[in-house]
């Protein structure tokens, strides 16, 4: 009765579990399953470590629980049967701990070639924008013509933010208050952002579109609404939106 169960059962719960990994292993789209599409210049390589990351733990994962099922079942208590007593194996431990550690090391140094891209010197800046987060809103600023925060032809938006594709952008970003996160899903892109502390990031979008940016820190009672928006454009459109928001600045 119980040998039935495990065996009809177990195999396709286990399955069930891990299905996502199997269907990325096995189709090319496969950076898409579980993560939005990811529109920033990194995005494909934090993709690939996620899914590596993925696809190995849920190997271990099958052998590791597969193989104590097997001994559950397989040694399991019986009339007449006695306990007896095992030293182990010295190779078999070796294995399987030479083999994890090589695993490990290689992944520590693909994760600080990807960390090194994406959080070292930033490359030169195309454009700098200042976000400054604060209860519960995204307060965007534009330097404007001559390149310089805080002069006369800054231009100054709440929760909008437009960004030029294939373009360098380097953010500044601040808090007025207490601690939010700068949250672009689609850029992979998720940064605490600390009230005394201004935190430089750099990103180039691959793809134009609206996207929606979360606080993904619990900042407050509204927390839940501090909602910017965000647009990827032609860098002609970008142009012309940051005239026509200076005019409407200018002219209110
Ligand atoms: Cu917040």
């Amino acid at each position: 009765m119980l040998r039935r169960f495990c065996i009809r059962w177990i195999p396709a719960f286990i399955s069930w579990l891990v299905a996502p990994s199997w269907v990325f292993a096995f189709s090319r789209s496969g950076a898409r399953v579980w993560l939005p599409e990811g529109i920033s210049t990194v995005a494909p390589e934090i993709d690939r470590l996620f899914y590596i990351v993925l696809v190995l733990t849920s190997v271990v994962f099958v052998l590791v629980q597969g193989t104590l099922l097997v001994f559950l079942v397989r040694y399991r208590r019986r009339p007449g049967r006695k306990a007896s007593y095992s030293h182990g194996n010295y190779r078999v431990e070796v294995v399987w701990t030479l083999i994890p550690a090589i695993i490990l090391i290689w992944l520590a140094f693909q994760n600080q070639r990807v960390w090194s891209k994406v959080r070292g010197t930033p490359p030169p800046a195309d454009l700098e924008v200042e976000v400054t987060a604060e209860q519960f809103a995204w307060n965007i600023r534009y330097a404007g013509q001559d390149g310089a925060f805080n002069t006369q032809d800054d231009v100054l938006t709440i929760n909008q933010l437009h960004l030029p594709i294939h373009q360098t952008i380097l953010i500044h970003l601040k808090s007025k208050d207490v601690i939010h996160s700068f949250f672009v899903p689609q850029f992979r892109f998720k940064q605490d952002v600390v009230p005394g502390l201004t935190t430089h990031v750099w990103l180039s979008a691959t793809k134009s579109g609206q996207y929606e940016i979360a606080c993904a820190e619990l900042c407050g009672l509204g927390h839940y609404r501090m909602r910017g928006f965000l647009t990827v454009e032609s860098p002609e459109a970008f142009t012309a939106w940051l005239a026509e928001m200076f005019k409407e600045q200018t002219a209110s």
